[in-house]
């Protein structure tokens, strides 16, 4: 195995599990529901709402690009993180419920990084309880070093910030590590803080500009079940640490 390779990081939403759809989009509207709001985000509409990564954050753009006309009897900064604790109340009810899986090939390769003593990190801009949730379920807590989430930085992903924290958390070089990304945002805060990303896509993301990534794949594949290239090249059917440590 390559010398330089020593962590690899893994964004949550999308990369590790395909949560959006059918874990926080359902979850806000349970919220919106609850708060007798009227407000519904169908699949289509969420996508478009991806565009701003935090929770909050998307429920504020929703305020200003969706219902402009909406008057709160309460101030507004106090009605999204309201909203947005109930959300993550009913994530985490179909989390623990068994509504999100990881994607393919995910638990396989964070096995074998752990096998072969490579760091493993979180950067995510979704809130830490759903984080640990998701990794206390399917994974393991502490097989990860670092796990930066949600409000640990102020600005959320395309800013580098959080990938920034990462970093100086860990104090390797930028070119000893590799992140794994599922989208735009994602890559450009990846890139911009001076990593190679590889790109898995899902439904909302593969029409996305990853132009700047790796490597773009379907997904990380498994022996039985390859993966698709989509952008690079990849020396195997699925992707192992000999393929992410050969693009170092
Ligand atoms: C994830 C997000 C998050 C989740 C919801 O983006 O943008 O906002 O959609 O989580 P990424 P919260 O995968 O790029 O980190 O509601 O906890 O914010
Ligand atoms: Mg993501």
């Amino acid at each position: 195995m390559s010398n330089h390779l020593k962590c690899l990081i893994f964004d949550v939403d999308g990369t590790l599990a395909n949560t959006e759809k059918d874990g926080h989009r359902v979850a806000f509207n349970r919220a919106f529901e609850d708060a007798g709001l009227g407000w519904h985000w169908s699949e289509e509409l969420y996508g478009k709402l991806l565009t701003v990564s935090g929770g909050k954050e998307r429920i504020r753009y929703y305020i200003e690009q969706y219902q402009a006309d909406f008057e709160s009897e309460t101030d507004i900064s106090e009605l999204i993180p309201r909203l947005h604790q109930v959300k993550t109340k009913y994530y985490l009810q179909l989390l623990n419920g068994g509504v999100i899986q990881l994607r393919p090939g995910t638990k396989r390769l964070i096995q074998e990084a752990k096998g072969f003593g490579i760091t493993l990190a979180i950067a995510t801009t979704s809130s830490l309880p759903n984080v640990t949730a998701l990794l206390e379920k399917h994974l393991d807590l502490d097989w990860f070093k670092v796990i930066a989430a949600g409000d640990i930085v102020p600005k959320k992903k395309p800013s580098p910030d959080i990938y920034h924290y990462v970093i100086d958390r860990l104090g390797f070089s930028p070119e000893t590590m590799i992140v794994i990304e599922d989208s735009d945002n994602g890559l450009e805060a990846a890139t911009a803080a001076g990593l190679t990303t590889i790109v898995t896509v899902n439904s909302y993301t593969e029409q996305q500009d990853f132009s700047n990534a790796a490597l773009v794949i379907s997904d990380l594949g498994e022996p039985n079940q390859p993966c698709r290239v989509i952008q690079g090249s990849l020396n195997a059917k699925y992707l192992d640490l000999a393929s992410i440590s050969s693009l170092i």
